[in-house]
């Protein structure tokens, strides 16, 4: 991965037969990659464009060139979109460039165009794929004329392998960027094998997450146990980075990914150069999408962008490339990237806003200053060192309209004056709880009170983890060299009385399990509907595979409890679930989405409660897991001795 963390910044590329028809179908416009689908182009007419597609304009090394100059370290560009129309010669189809008057492979092309350069080629390649005859399932409104009958998926899925086989071996590809995993034919027993193939045919490829069931929609990130080597959020960027978590921001230059003429709603230079320096200082890479015309050339408007965007990143390419995310708690102004040199670290401020009036003030941290200047410009940049606090003054005619750099270079780790972060199993308690203080920085000391009055440099300070018997407002802050640098963070700890137990008697192991049928975007009422079958389980599980669709079930029972604590109960689920202790609601999961898992805490009295959960799911893939654990230890699957039925 670390050719591709350092890169930061690549080009992605959608092309393909639908830049011919430019967004436009008999009048209806609007459309873009996905023209076949929304404009509802039977397949046969589809076809015709073969023989039209003929971008004699088209320069490999000109479109590398543009990213290498933009700063774009990668370019992905489609092997192969949802159409299935293929821009390689591909022994296992002829619905691909050779077909067409073209006859020049061009995955060849670019990828011999990047070799000689100092660009990286990768390709996307869609599982969806609406022409092969064996794909499924059909777009809905060609079901009738483009029937399914005959149709076998894991020959599908052999023709998939064959194609990323000879993508990988003929083409060296640094990422196969996998999309068009979401239709429910698509589950993680071909996705996993699918990421062990690239793994094999290419040890050193990356593969994005989509090769896998694991992307929690268009926000990207791989939930569960699934494979794929980072996230992928879509048109938008993450609140803050994962720490340890690679992820791309993939996002369009206008509104489309595939050329669209009339789409002229492109995002100015400034906002482009934004979105990299955001992404970057939280640790991302941004993949900025072109749609080439049919000729092979770019749009105009892109061609600016990517012209402008090289400008800046030759004077503040450092800035971006080898760095890592700030360390610093988001600060109105701009943004933070940092490199480390030797012992010592290079931070990176990206300015987008400076004060209207007086020194713009650095985020506070400990280090010792060693040098700050701005990138590129011999400037007459004034500096102010005060207690742990740096402020820099620049002529306004100094900065760059897109983002001026400042490069600062401390010794040592960043010393970032952070408030400390508070970590505990619950809000709530029954007998007693340990709460964690943590900082990240090395050199600060944690101060806390239990009062809820600020901590001074007087009060206690923190030495390990803190044991509460009572309610408590505990209240804590960051000092360095004694002084108060941070801010100050407080949390109300509870101490709640358990919920009684219940003194049903009980008439067998396990839990009712009810099953219903319908189609539901959440959880259903399930008192005014009818099961429609009833059995007995071990334990809160479903039935083994094939995933059933259009279906919930309702668990219903007592859970035993040996000692009277607080527990932390763990519901995963996809699509959507609820857990209720006594009648109340402990975890809400509910709602149409991949697999995820939220926590309760529910305070339990030695004894039997009543248990209920509620599943559904309405499509595609599914999964459903209860884990619970007393206060402070670890969750387990609940065993089936603690599960009863009653009377
Ligand atoms: O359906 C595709 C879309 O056409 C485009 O390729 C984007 C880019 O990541 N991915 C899918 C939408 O999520």
């Amino acid at each position: 991965m670390t050719w591709w963390r350092e890169a930061r910044f690549g080009m992605f590329i959608h092309w393909g037969l639908y830049s011919i028809l430019a967004g436009e179908w008999k009048g209806s416009k609007g459309h873009a990659e996905w023209i076949r689908d929304t404009a509802r182009i039977p397949v046969d007419e589809y076809e015709k464009l073969l023989s039209e597609f003929n971008p004699v304009k088209f320069d490999a090394k000109e479109w590398v060139r543009m990213a290498e100059d933009a700063g774009m370290k990668y370019i992905v560009i489609t092997s192969k979109h949802h159409d299935g129309f293929c821009l390689f010669d591909s022994q296992y189809t002829a619905w691909d460039v050779m077909s067409t008057p073209f006859k020049r492979d061009i995955l060849k092309e670019l990828s011999d165009a990047c070799k000689a350069s100092g660009v990286r080629f990768s390709t996307y390649h869609s599982i969806m794929d609406w022409h092969h005859p064996d794909y499924l399932p059909r777009r809905p409104w060609e079901v009738a004329t483009r029937p399914a009958e005959g149709a076998n998926f894991d020959r599908f899925v052999e023709y998939l392998r064959n194609q990323v086989t000879e993508i990988l071996t003929k083409y060296d590809p640094g990422v196969m960027w996998f999309d068009g995993e979401w239709e429910s034919t698509w589950t993680h027993d071909y996705g996993g094998p699918l990421y062990e193939l690239c793994r094999k045919v290419k040890p050193d490829v990356i593969v994005n997450n989509r090769v896998d069931k694991g992307r929690g929609g268009m926000a990207g990130m791989t939930e569960g146990e699934h494979a794929g080597d980072f996230g992928t959020p879509e048109q938008e960027i993450p609140a803050t980075g994962i720490p340890g978590v690679d992820w791309e921001s993939c996002i369009t230059m206008n509104r489309n990914w595939g050329f669209n003429a009339e789409d002229k709603n492109f995002k100015s230079t400034t906002e482009l150069l934004r979105m990299l320096c955001d992404i970057v200082s939280k640790g991302g890479n941004f993949l900025l999408n072109i749609g080439p015309k049919a000729d092979g050339t770019l749009p105009q408007e892109s061609i600016d962008r990517l012209r402008e965007i090289g400008q800046w990143m030759k004077v503040n390419g450092e800035s971006i490339h080898g760095t890592n995310a700030g360390p610093f708690e988001p600060f109105g102004w701009g943004r933070c990237t940092q490199k480390r040199d030797g012992n010592d670290t290079f931070l990176y401020f990206h300015v987008f806003e400076w004060p209207s009036e007086g020194p713009l003030m650095l985020p506070r941290f400990g280090n010792e200053v060693d040098k700050v200047e701005v990138l590129g410009v011999s400037s007459d940049l004034t500096v102010i060192f005060g207690p742990n606090s740096v402020g820099v003054s620049l002529p306004s005619a100094q900065r760059d309209p897109h983002a001026t750099v400042l490069k600062v270079r401390i010794k040592g780790k960043p010393i970032v004056f952070e408030k400390p972060a508070v970590i505990a199993p619950a809000l709530q308690f029954v007998n007693m709880l340990d709460v964690q203080l943590r900082v990240a920085s090395p050199g600060l000391k944690i101060r806390y009170t239990m009062d809820g009055t600020l901590p001074t440099n007087r009060s206690r300070e923190y030495i390990g983890p803190i044991r509460l018997r009572a309610t408590t407002l505990l209240r804590a802050a960051s000092f360095y060299n004694d002084e108060l640098v941070s801010d100050d963070i407080s949390v109300r700890f509870e101490k709640v009385a358990p919920w009684p137990a219940t003194t049903v008697p009980t008439t067998a192991a396990g839990l009712a399990r009810k099953k219903y049928a319908g189609n539901w975007d959440k959880l259903p009422n399930f008192a005014e509907l009818t099961p429609v079958a009833t059995d007995a389980v071990g334990t809160v599980t479903l039935p083994p595979p094939p995933t059933e669709e259009y279906v919930a079930y309702v668990f219903e029972g007592f859970l035993r409890v040996d000692s009277t604590d607080a527990y932390v109960f763990d519901l995963r689920s996809d699509d959507g679930s609820r857990l209720e202790i006594d009648g109340t609601v402990v975890v809400d999961n509910d709602g149409l989405h991949s697999s995820a898992a939220k926590r309760g805490v529910a305070p339990l009295d030695k004894g039997l409660h009543r248990i209920r959960v509620l599943w559904f799911n309405k499509t595609g893939g599914a999964d459903l897991e209860l884990r619970m654990g007393q206060i402070g230890r670890p969750l387990e699957l609940i065993p089936g001795e603690l599960l009863y039925r009653g009377g």
